[in-house]
């Protein structure tokens, strides 16, 4: 699994961490949703590799995916060594030529490389059904995206006489093709990838030769599409036990501040577009044994309710009103305070009477009472809040909150 990416795109929330540790849905993070989906397909022996401040992913994977080592499965973080040179990881292509010494002691055939940081559900065992029986040595998970977003993925062109081979790749094009039956939309890598092992390790080798970017969308695809060996696998076939009508099919990449704050809002509408109560292709995560979620009559009575919301365990709601919003582990709301359509992470406090609109909210911050946040994006801007264009607040880690 890759792990080591930056996320400059959701900065400030990857300010500290790296962004698969980044926390989702109050109690997991992005890197438990990729993770679930490898184990649950039956892939227990797993590499996470590592770079950019990798501390708290580290930590976290360490504690929850810990495996009982006596049938040789594992589940294991790998940082930056420098083993092969003085070099860190160069790309994403030179975490795994700087990591073949693991290939090489399981001596797999096969090696499914998936990325961390996406909300989906994937049984990866058909994707490699398919590999071997198209004797393809990379086949690239795809889905089909809206155009304009063609500058966020690899794009990939179908061959017309073989539709299961790939004709051309391009990562991050800027003036892409829409598909012959679609023109707005096209058909994008999920950056989930199945490589035939001895394929992988030459394709790396190679490229680490080279002047490249040692990435796997923007050099290795495309080495394999070059020597016509690149399959690709439609996500629209993939099928989960227990997937619902709605949420069959639902892939996020949860890459900018609008995707990550979408994927919150897909979960809690009555019928989730992304389901999360789906026990048959579980969700893992661990947290402290936290006590119960709690909402209590506050001040003057007031009624503490949460609607059409996600609460975590660990959070009291005293006297205050939440409206469509994700709160995460030990979150306290005070008396008369308001909150809608926001996404508050672990133990954030929120002070009497106050106002938070679309907005996230880091760790721990304490909004004072009476502070509003979401509502005049001027005096966010002005207090060193991010805004995004569309309009949704970031307060960051550790940030001070003034009125
Ligand atoms: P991006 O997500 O933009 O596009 P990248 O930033 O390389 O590509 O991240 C891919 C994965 O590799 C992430 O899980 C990241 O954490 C990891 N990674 C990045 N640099 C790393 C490094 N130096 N060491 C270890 N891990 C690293 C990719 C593909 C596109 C595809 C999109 C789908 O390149 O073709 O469309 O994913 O989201």
């Amino acid at each position: 699994m890759l792990a080591g990416g930056e996320g400059k795109r959701l900065m400030p929330l990857t300010a500290d961490r790296a962004k698969p540790a980044v926390p989702f849905a109050g109690i997991y993070r992005l890197i438990d949703l990729a993770l679930s989906n490898v184990v649950n397909s039956g892939y227990l022996k797993v590499v996470v590799l590592t770079q950019y401040k990798s501390h708290s992913l580290d930590a976290h994977v360490t504690k929850t995916w810990r495996m009982s080592t006596l049938l040789g499965n594992y589940v294991t973080t790998v940082p930056a060594q420098q083993r092969v040179d003085k070099n860190w990881y160069l790309g994403s292509a030179d975490a795994i030529y700087q990591s073949l010494n693991l290939i090489h002691d399981e001596r797999p055939d096969i090696v499914v490389v998936v990325g961390a940081d996406h909300v989906y559900r994937m049984d990866f065992s058909a994707m490699v059904d398919q590999h071997i029986e198209s004797g393809a040595a990379c086949t690239v998970a795809a889905i089909r995206q809206p155009i304009s977003l063609a500058n966020q993925f690899g794009v990939i062109e179908v061959d017309d006489s073989d539709p299961s081979k790939i004709a051309a790749f391009l990562e991050k094009p800027s003036d892409p093709k829409g598909l012959p039956d679609n023109p707005d939309e096209v058909l994008a890598s999920m950056g989930n990838y199945v490589f035939t092992a001895s394929a992988l390790e030459e394709a790396v080798t190679t490229d680490r030769e080279t002047d490249s970017n040692h990435d796997m969308g923007g050099d290795i695809v495309p080495y394999f599409v070059g020597r016509g060996e690149a399959g690709v696998y439609d996500f629209k076939d993939n099928d989960v036990p227990g997937a619902t009508e709605r949420d069959r099919g639902y892939w996020r990449d949860v890459g900018t501040i609008e995707s990550y704050y979408d994927a919150h809002m897909d979960l809690i509408s009555i019928h989730p577009v992304f389901n999360l109560y789906n026990y048959e292709w579980p969700i893992y995560t661990q947290h402290s044994p936290y006590p119960p979620a709690k909402f209590v009559h506050g001040s003057g009575d007031r009624i503490g309710e949460a609607l059409n919301s996600a609460v975590s365990p660990g959070v009291v709601v005293s006297g205050a009103h939440i409206y469509a919003s994700v709160l995460s582990p030990l979150v306290h709301v005070h008396s008369y305070a308001s909150i809608q359509g926001s996404v508050l992470l672990d133990g954030v406090e929120v002070g009497r009477h106050a106002q938070i609109r679309r907005a996230i909210i880091d760790k721990n911050v304490v909004i004072p009472e009476g502070c509003q946040i979401g509502i005049d994006h001027e005096h966010d801007r002005a207090r060193g809040f991010h805004v995004t264009e569309t309009g949704i607040v970031v307060v960051g880690k550790g940030q001070v909150v003034t009125r």
